[in-house]
């Protein structure tokens, strides 16, 4: 591929602990990710991004790092991490990992020194610690997570974290913490890791003269990652890939930038719901924020975070938004399938680079319905369990089999799996012409000479339907209305969502097609 390789890629992001174990612990590990890198061949990926793979007490699924340059024994070790880059790079197949550089964990060397250092210490100054109020935090600003956003430590200050108090926030200004990092990215760089997506990329600098909450997108963010790409530019064909929650399309473009991000994630598509009009102008203001500055789009219809797209598109509401999960809100399984499929191959057919979260290829739903006792998001604990969390879109992979754990594990899994699950594993999708499985690896395939980056061109059909042609030659149609539509003239049918009735388009159906 060519230095460029992701502008087009198809990315899986392989969320570890819940993808395969090879060691009968109940957690996935690299041992199981390997064994399964035939898998993703036949997908047809391009590229694996992992979650963290770093040792962690998981307190939030290895969001909260305890070592940068080191792999978590529950997935393996070092040796093994650089083999399955190897082993990757062998089937053609890139790798991407997640760097968090807001916060580490309260167990990593730095914080641990921190506490013990005490107040007016260098150690503390790599991180927020400030005396409060009295009793009270030093401001109200509250966690992402839910509760206030300060913890204090036995000596009486107290420290930020904008997620959970086990992920203590580092200080930015500080230059130790810029230069750590430029360190760990050469470290695995050095290792053969092709990208870097970077967690929760635009809060990392606070501004405490406000009484509100105040740490998303101010302007020093964009020093720091231009450091990151003076790093990422001494070896060949890296790229940076940010995770950049903003509303604002032009703030977001000013992160990529050819000395900044090479690329960072489309919340908007992610968000947006199944509507046509909506999903036009998502995508409209995608590609007019991302053609100027030459970045390619990336298109994402789930990941880690958000709720499954089977059960988000069979509601009635079929947006997404992090602050209303709409958990328990009624889901047509057979509607939300059938959307999903049709916004898979609209996802895929646009320019840029698509994004696949792990079991989105399998059609997985939502898991709703885990008991409180087992569930392991700190959103659950925090929240006072009002907000079930993200635990129920990280449910193991099931594999094989016809009862839990469907092969995923010979041991118990992390989270318990539903009992109805037979008909989604892998083995019996794979042998299931009709399957969303084998949807994704014939629309994989085939993107692979029809896809990837580039522009498009929308033809002229009624609102409610959305069709565009590619400059690669690939026509995509989008019936969004409630009627068949008719398809043009004069092409060829490569693949369709759902079978055509009578020769039409059916409803919540996206076809691809070839000619004119
Ligand atoms: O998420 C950042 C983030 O702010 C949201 O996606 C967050 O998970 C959501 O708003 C909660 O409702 C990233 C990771 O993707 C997420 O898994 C981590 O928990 C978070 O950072 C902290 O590292």
């Amino acid at each position: 591929m060519s230095e460029t390789w992701w502008r087009g890629a198809a990315i899986y992001q392989v969320y570890l602990r819940s993808f395969a174990d090879g060691n009968g612990d109940g957690v996935g590990d690299l041992a199981g990710l390997r064994a399964r890198l035939p898998y993703l061949s036949e997908l047809g990926v391009d590229a694996i991004w992992l979650n963290p793979w770093y040792p962690s007490p998981m307190a939030d699924g290895g969001y909260d790092v305890a070592d940068y340059r080191d792999i978590e024994p529950l997935f393996g070790t070092l040796a093994e991490a650089e083999a399955f880059i190897g082993e990757a790079h062998d089937a053609g197949i890139k790798t991407i990992i997640d760097v968090v550089p807001n916060h580490g964990s309260d167990q990593q060397e730095w914080f641990v020194q921190a506490v013990s250092a005490g107040p007016g210490s260098p150690e503390r100054e790599r991180f927020w610690f400030a005396d409060g109020r009295g009793d009270q935090p030093p401001n109200d600003w509250q966690s992402i997570f839910g509760g206030p956003a300060w913890t204090r430590v036995p000596d009486g200050q107290w420290y930020l974290h904008l997620f959970a108090p086990e992920q203590p926030d580092f200080n930015w200004s500080n230059p130790d913490v810029a230069a750590e990092f430029h360190d760990v990215l050469r470290f695995w760089f050095d290792r053969g890791v092709d990208g870097i997506r970077i967690d929760s990329a635009a809060v990392l600098i606070k501004d405490f003269t406000s009484v509100t909450e105040s740490y998303t997108d101010h302007d020093g963010v964009h020093d720091i990652y231009r450091g990151w790409r003076a790093v990422a530019d001494e070896y060949d064909d890296r790229m940076l890939i940010g995770e950049v929650w903003l509303p604002d399309q032009e703030r977001f473009a000013l992160y990529l930038r050819p000395d900044e991000l090479h690329t960072a994630f489309n919340f908007d598509f992610l968000s947006c719901p199944w509507d046509p009009t909506a999903l036009r102008k998502s995508i409209d203001t995608t590609l007019a924020t991302h053609q100027p500055v030459n970045a390619p789009a990336t298109w994402v219809l789930s990941n880690h975070d958000v709720t499954r797209p089977v059960t988000k598109y069979g509601r009635a509401d079929t947006s997404f938004d992090h602050a209303d999960r709409k958990h328990g809100m009624p889901s047509d399984p057979v509607l939300g399938l059938r959307r999903a499929r049709a916004a898979a191959l609209l996802a895929m057919a646009l320019p840029g680079s698509m994004y696949i979260y792990q079991g989105e290829e399998l059609g997985l739903p939502e898991v709703e319905d885990i008991p409180g006792h087992l569930r392991q998001d700190p959103i659950w604990t925090r929240s006072g369990h009002t907000d079930p969390g993200r635990d129920g879109c990280r449910v193991p992979l099931p594999w094989s089999g016809t009862t839990p754990p469907f092969g995923y594990t010979t041991g118990t899994p992390w989270l318990p799996m539903p009992t109805d699950w037979a008909p989604l594993t892998a083995e019996s999708q794979s042998t299931t012409p009709t399957s969303m499985l084998t949807l994704y690896r014939q629309a994989l395939r085939i993107r692979r000479d029809l896809g990837g980056d580039g522009t498009l061109t929308w033809l002229d059909t009624p609102d409610s339907v959305l069709a565009f042609t590619r400059d690669t030659g690939l026509t995509c149609i989008t019936n969004l209305s409630p009627t068949p539509t008719p398809l043009p003239r004069n092409t060829e049918i490569l693949l369709t969502s759902t079978p055509l009735a009578s020769g039409l388009l059916p409803p919540d159906t996206t076809a691809w097609l070839r000619g004119s």
